[in-house]
């Protein structure tokens, strides 16, 4: 049943939602299963899987060693089409409003269609848009786009809205996996304030007030990586 995207939108505003983000280049699978087995108890909401230097094949095998261990979504948020993956609920089908690299735009997304025919994911559109961050980032790097700068919020709020006219189902505001600095939280709010799609937010995200702040910003859906991936006691940091 293609539910994610609904169960998003209907949450969205009522709960805080928190993806945990596995990246199969970083993940090993024999620690697969405690890692897991921590997911499941925080109060993470949804997987995400995908990162921006992949081998062909690391995906799907990932995939099909997560999907026995937990209830929460997976939704694969891909580096590239190779990451395309069946056993996963939905892909986030991303175009990169920031950049004006016309692969990340359009291109990759032809040549992922004759893959996503082979699985049954629920394609969501969306918006992605990528914010200075601090440092250069895996993202900038692979696609070779400048980020939007962290002080332009009329240029981010009108890229997310043009996003959302083009008919994009979400909206997601990323700094970059490990950024120094997370997304401003005024830039969050003014997005928000315009969007009338559910808004997710990640890249840099290491503490519970960063979260929360994230949140009572405006974010509806917030990605953490690289912070679980270094110290797994952040899960017990993150519990309320
Ligand atoms: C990266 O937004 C995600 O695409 C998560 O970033 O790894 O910095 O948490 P971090």
């Amino acid at each position: 049943m293609k539910k994610v995207l609904q169960n998003i939108k209907t949450l969205a505003g009522k709960e805080k939602l928190l993806a945990v983000l596995i990246d199969p280049d970083k993940m090993q699978l024999k620690v697969l299963s405690q890692f897991i087995d921590k997911v499941n108890a925080s109060r993470a909401t949804h997987i995400f899987v995908g990162g921006s230097n992949v081998e062909e094949e690391i995906t799907q095998t990932l995939v099909e060693a997560l999907r026995p261990l937990t209830s929460l979504p997976i939704i694969l948020f891909p580096g590239d089409v190779t990451q395309i993956s069946k056993g996963a609920d939905a892909i986030l089908f991303l175009s990169l409003l920031s950049g004006r690299n016309p692969s990340y735009l359009i291109g990759k997304h032809i040549e992922a269609v004759s893959r996503i025919r082979e699985t049954c994911l629920e394609v969501i559109p969306t918006g992605y848009i990528l914010i200075e961050g601090g440092k250069e980032t895996a993202v900038q790097k692979v696609t070779q786009t400048t980020p939007i700068s962290r002080k332009n919020n009329q240029l981010v709020v009108d890229t997310a809205k043009a996003g959302e006219l083009l008919g994009m189902r979400l909206v997601y505001l990323e700094a970059g996996s490990g950024a120094k600095e997370p997304v401003p939280l005024e830039m969050i709010s003014f997005v928000k304030t315009e969007l009338s799609i559910p808004l997710i937010v990640g890249g840099g995200i290491r503490s519970k007030k960063q979260l929360e702040e994230a949140y009572e910003a405006g974010a509806d859906l917030v990605v953490i990586g690289t912070a679980f991936e270094e110290d797994e006691t952040f899960f017990e940091a993150l519990k309320e």
